[in-house]
């Protein structure tokens, strides 16, 4: 990785961090509803892939924790924050909200609420690309927890079977909701699981992204020669709540203070210090520059968007079928 490079996916993962955290204050403010999840802490895992990946070409699907991996696709932010504000310029048209993040264009295939659900999808992205002989792959993001669903089971099976090109990334926060990983998995390596099912894995430190981006870049690699799925797990750990409406009363707070010492942008920023490719006053400066923007463009830009129109109520709902809508009987 040069050196642009790496003090852009600093700039990125900064902004990440930062837009994170405005849309904690903007929830606060009562201007996001429902559920929120944010992904302060695990920035090196998007970034760290998603680098290594060619996005816009390759297809990508997550979990509901999904803002930072769509703006690393390519989705505009302030499309993704008008989206959380509920404005009809938001990606979605302000329908969808925080969990349902989508951007086609950018083969950004969302943002899913139910846990495990991305598993059979992404097989069954893969199993598409595979019979078009495309040479896009599928990378599917998913928490720890996510892989006790029959999904993870059921798709890796398959895509085994069929030797499809997708990449699982298990993004190991340890933890589920309020349960910790020990108390809910027998075999707490999720890289190992994956061995039943012959598929190649690997785990690494993933609050370091140069060495995401590293294994992924070889798990991609893996893939896109047609070898079949890999299984990438990324040892991580979120700085705040489950969601907004989690206390985050149940972790030992000496883990808390041990993993806070491991904070991907913190990490990083310094070791681009020590080798002088930046200076303390070139973050402070971009730092200033990444919440001007946020402020004064991507808050703005959702604050003065229009609520969605009632005409959209009903045009997403599907109701060709429906007697009562067609006229006929039922
Ligand atoms: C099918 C299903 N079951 C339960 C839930 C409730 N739920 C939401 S998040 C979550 C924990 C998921 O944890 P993990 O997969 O580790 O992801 P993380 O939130 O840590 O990123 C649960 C059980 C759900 N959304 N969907
Ligand atoms: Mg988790």
């Amino acid at each position: 990785m040069n050196s642009d490079v790496k003090k852009r996916l600093l700039r990125e993962m900064l902004f990440a961090r930062r837009f994170e955290e405005r849309c904690y204050e903007a929830y606060v403010e009562r201007k996001i509803g429902g559920f929120l999840h944010l992904y302060p802490g695990e920035e090196a895992c998007a970034h760290g892939v998603l680098e290594a990946a060619n996005c816009g070409h390759d297809y990508v699907i997550t979990s509901y924790r999904d803002h930072v991996h769509a703006i690393k696709c390519g989705v505009d932010p302030k499309a993704v924050m008008a989206e959380l504000f509920a404005k009809e310029a938001g990606c979605c048209k302000g329908l969808g909200g925080s969990m349902h993040i989508f951007g086609v264009e950018h083969r950004f295939m969302g943002g899913y609420a139910l846990v495990g659900g991305p598993f059979p999808l992404a097989a069954g992205i893969a199993k598409g690309i595979q019979m078009k002989k495309g040479n896009e792959i599928c990378i599917c993001f998913l928490g720890d927890a996510a892989n006790n669903q029959g999904t993870f089971h059921e798709s890796l099976n398959m895509a085994k079977l069929w030797n499809l090109p997708v990449l699982y990334v298990c993004e190991n926060n340890l933890y589920g909701i309020g349960t910790r990983i020990d108390r809910s998995t027998a075999v707490v390596d999720q890289y190992k699981r994956v061995s039943s099912y012959n598929i190649p894995s690997n785990q690494v430190n993933g609050q370091d992204v140069e060495l995401v981006y590293e294994a992924a870049t070889q798990a991609i690699e893996h893939v896109r020669s047609g070898k079949g799925p890999y299984f990438l797990e990324l040892m991580t750990y979120r700085f705040r709540g489950h969601s907004m409406s989690d206390s985050n009363a149940y972790r030992p707070k000496n883990e808390e203070r041990v993993w806070g010492k491991r904070d991907p942008v913190i990490m990083f920023r310094d070791r681009l210090i020590e080798t002088g490719e930046i200076t303390q006053e070139d973050f402070k400066n971009m730092d200033n520059e990444i919440l001007e923007e946020i402020e004064q463009e991507i808050i703005r830009f959702a604050d003065e968007s229009q609520e969605p129109s009632m005409e959209l109520l009903d045009k997403y709902v599907l109701v060709e079928n429906d007697p009562y809508v067609t006229g006929g009987s039922r």
